[in-house]
């Protein structure tokens, strides 16, 4: 037997007596952040580390952007964990390391416990530790727990993914494709959103600059496989990456968590591409700035900031900054042009994110100019035009409001139209089959719609129609749905503003006359509150029109907004 067969037999019997002794140990179950950066301290692309920094290498990292050997590494890498892992473990203590299903992905061994100063580690971080001005304070603050684990991991399995396998690279494999193909210069190229022309030209005008082929490595960080969006941005990168000439690219996608750090944060993402065997690497005025994609150019972040500190690094990193310049379209030129040499006195033509999403939505003309159809294609599956998209109505109002009568007319119309497959959730209805052990607490009525609003954001992402009826009294659990459900498609909130005298006059169902006889207690708009809701798409006053008016404002509603034609 060999060296290497024998090395290869050696860790085999360990990774196996590992997982017999994980069964023992404390169990983490590891987050979608979490588990990002065990995949890339396992694949080491986070090289030198071999596992969760402790406190002196925190402290190094933070105060100096370097480990306590001196090596540049500028992002703290240590695992929070809540105050009840913390209380069942000690120093030298083993842990299992789980996905979130349970599956055992590595063992830690502890060599730290320690209560981060989070403020003091935002403000070196962020540059601030204010979570109103800066969004990735905001998130850091919000979801990073209080307490750090440091200490070497043992490997037994990679986090598992099931798609795009193919395109998911470990360091050690670029390494091989890229002396494969002969490359010597390579220009990492940090890619988060859609690509479209302009970036293709100003990538490739840095390649050139610096004399090499681009490895292009989306991020794929927290996204979830679930998510629509998720295929849909890597199929964009795809046919993104078709655009280059040949042996000029390749593309792979990495879990790297996006934390908005600007200047700290793209050196932090160079030394990550120095270890997947980049030389170089792209970086553009406001990298990883908080707002680099604001509309009215806001920015957190010196202009330029991002790429002096890579620069300034580049001898220790051992990779070489490359500015991404601004390119702009020039109507007269027919082409991309640096936006500081010669752009003046043209024509340029430029569209916004905003601008973009407008017209995927309305099924408008996309020019040339911008972007490709096969890229266009893929963004329209992710931002479907109105007419195609999934929606809610969502009705709310007292019992006897007419609810249910509207929902059964719009009911009606829709599979008239057989444009889209359509889900009555009535507020009886619901109450028989999702809820029926809830009672009408406030508690149990919060529930009830958040259940309805579950339910309905899956019919809406997956293109269909929901009419929601229940009474919905309180405007918490309305927002909560609103904020949900936006996500997957349209919402419209339909306000049915009867009033009580004429609900109570209805009575249809007696509820009212039962309340009054002291029979029955708790009854919305009786004894119990009904809060209008702030900001309803329509409000109907089912005492002044008929159903079918009512039902006629509705799709004037739908159709107006483009839902349908
Ligand atoms: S909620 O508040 O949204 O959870 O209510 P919902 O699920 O829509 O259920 C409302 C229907 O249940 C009947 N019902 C009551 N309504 C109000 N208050 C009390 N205490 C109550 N108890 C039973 C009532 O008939 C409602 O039917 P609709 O369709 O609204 O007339």
């Amino acid at each position: 037997m060999n060296d290497y067969s024998e090395n290869l037999l050696v860790h085999f019997r360990r990774v196996e007596s590992l997982k017999d002794e994980a069964v023992n140990y404390v169990s983490v179950d590891l987050n979608k952040r979490q588990l990002c950066d065990l995949e890339l301290i396992l694949n080491r692309a986070y090289y030198p580390l071999k596992g969760y920094m402790g406190r002196e290498e925190y402290e190094s990292v933070l105060d100096q952007m370097r480990l306590t050997d001196g090596t540049v590494f500028p992002m703290p890498v240590s695992l929070d964990v809540g105050e009840k892992v913390s209380a069942a473990i000690k120093v030298n203590d083993k842990i299992a390391l789980r996905d979130e299903e349970g599956f055992l992905l590595a063992v830690l061994t502890v060599s730290d416990i320690f209560k981060p100063d989070k403020k003091r580690e935002a403000f070196h971080i962020f540059g601030t530790d204010d979570p109103e001005t800066h969004p990735g304070v905001k998130q850091f603050l919000h979801s990073v727990k209080d307490l750090y684990l440091g200490g070497l991991i043992e490997g037994i399995h990679y986090p598992i993914h099931y798609d795009f396998k193919d395109i998911r690279f470990t360091p050690s494999e670029t390494h091989r494709k890229f002396s494969q193909n002969g490359w010597r210069n390579i220009i990492g190229f940090h890619v988060e959103g859609p690509l479209h022309c302009r970036e293709k030209e100003m990538s490739l005008l840095a390649a050139r600059e610096a004399g090499g082929a681009i490895f292009m490595q989306p991020t794929v960080g927290l996204k979830h496989p679930g998510d629509l969006d998720h295929y849909t941005a890597v199929r964009c990168h795809q046919a993104f990456a078709k655009k280059y000439p040949k042996n000029m690219i390749l593309m792979g996608i990495i879990p790297l968590r996006k934390r908005s750090a600007g200047p700290r944060e793209a050196l932090w993402q160079a030394v990550v591409r120095r270890n997947y065997g980049c030389t170089h690497f792209m970086v553009a005025e406001d990298h990883a700035d908080p707002f680099d994609t604001d509309p009215s150019g806001k920015r957190f972040y010196p202009l330029g900031a991002a790429q002096a500190l890579v620069q300034q690094y580049q001898n220790e990193t051992g990779i070489r900054m490359v500015p991404l310049k601004r390119m702009v379209y020039s109507e007269e030129r027919a082409q991309y042009i640096s936006e500081t040499d010669g752009a003046e006195g043209m024509t340029i033509k430029e569209m916004s994110r905003e601008e973009l999403k407008r017209r995927l939505e309305y099924d408008l003309d996309i020019p040339e100019w911008f972007s490709w159809p096969e890229v266009i294609n893929e963004l329209k599956h992710a931002h479907p035009p109105r007419y195609r998209q999934g929606f809610t109505i969502f009705m709310t109002g007292l019992s006897g409001a007419g609810k249910s009568t509207l929902a059964k007319i719009l009911l009606v119309k829709f599979l008239e139209m057989r444009h889209r497959p359509v889900t009555l959730l009535d507020g009886d209805i619901v109450r028989r089959n999702l809820s029926s052990e809830l009672t009408f607490s406030r508690e149990h009525r919060d529930l009830n719609i958040k259940r309805i609003g579950f339910v309905a954001s899956e019919i809406t992402k997956n293109g269909g129609i929901a009419i929601c009826a229940p009474i919905a009294p309180y405007e918490e659990s309305r927002r909560y749905n609103r904020e949900m459900i936006s996500k997957c498609g349209g919402y419209i909130e339909v306000y049915l503003s009867t009033s009580i005298s004429v609900c109570e006059q209805r009575d249809r169902k007696g509820i009212y006359a039962k309340a009054k006889a002291g029979k029955m207690k708790g009854v919305t708009g009786v004894d119990d509150p009904y809060v209008p809701p702030a900001n309803p798409e329509i409000i109907i006053d089912t005492s002044e029109v008929t159903p079918e008016e009512a039902a006629q404002e509705v799709l004037l509603y739908l159709e107006e907004q483009g839902y349908i034609r």
